[in-house]
């Protein structure tokens, strides 16, 4: 009698064993698919990331859609628009000061010492008048931003108002508008050594539209709207 209940146990133990092994079997059937699909998803996003805006053929073209956005700025569709969105800034104006709220930054790499001439595909909206929504305000970090006043060189401390015009199309365009002292100039990137910088753009006038930006050395302006027309983001995804 006590083998009976013994080789009972045992029977019920491997019955009990026997159905908690089938169904782990159905979900270890199942899970390897969904987490091999996961894993390769996890994969293709970090290989993005891992992309980074450089130099290439004296070009670095920077997708505004791709600025770190804060405050009232937002993206917007448009086929007339690069990579077919631009950054729309919606919120009031600020033409005395920076609100630090609306800035936004992108950070970039150079793979030597070199200058850069900075340019941009900018749009003001229909309905604007003059010189209505055509500007921002735009610092490069670590100053190594110039402008060239009075034939001579003007290091930029801080932020300045950088301003074009563009309707219906984006325009190529972007001179500073300086007001201490008064003047207007180019915008020249003095990178001291290769690596990696940081732009600024703050929030300046409302409806602003920003396509992206043209950086571009050792060629004329000229050479550089034409080249920059139908290029895209200058990447490397090594
Ligand atoms: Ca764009």
């Amino acid at each position: 009698m006590k083998n009976f209940y013994i080789t009972f146990l045992l029977l019920l133990l491997f019955i009990s064993c026997s159905s908690d092994n089938t169904e782990p079997e159905i979900t270890t059937k199942e899970s390897p698919i969904e987490k091999t699909e996961t894993e390769t998803e996890t994969e293709e996003k970090n290989n993005a990331e891992e992309c980074k805006i450089t130099n290439l053929d004296g070009l670095i073209i920077i997708e505004a859609e791709n600025f770190e956005l804060k405050g009232q700025w937002r993206i917007k569709e448009d086929e007339k628009a690069s990579g077919g969105k631009y950054i729309e800034y919606y919120g009031p104006n600020s033409y005395n000061n920076q609100n630090l709220s609306n800035e936004i930054t992108v950070k970039f790499t150079v793979d030597k010492a070199s200058h850069y001439r900075v340019r941009w595909f900018m749009r003001q909206p229909d309905e604007a008048e003059g010189d209505k929504s055509n500007d921002a305000w735009i610092y490069l970090s670590d100053n190594v931003g110039y402008a060239w006043v009075n034939n001579a060189d003007l290091n930029l401390e801080h932020y300045e108002k950088f301003v074009s015009r563009g309707k219906e199309e984006f325009a190529y365009g972007g001179v500073l508008d300086l007001h201490n002292p008064k003047a207007s100039s180019w915008l020249t990137a003095k990178f001291p050594a290769a690596g990696e910088y940081t732009l600024k753009i703050c929030a300046r006038s409302e409806y602003f539209q920003l396509d992206r930006l043209v950086l571009s050395s050792g060629i004329t302006d000229d050479d550089a709207q034409e080249a920059s027309r139908n290029q895209g983001e200058t990447l490397n995804c090594d």
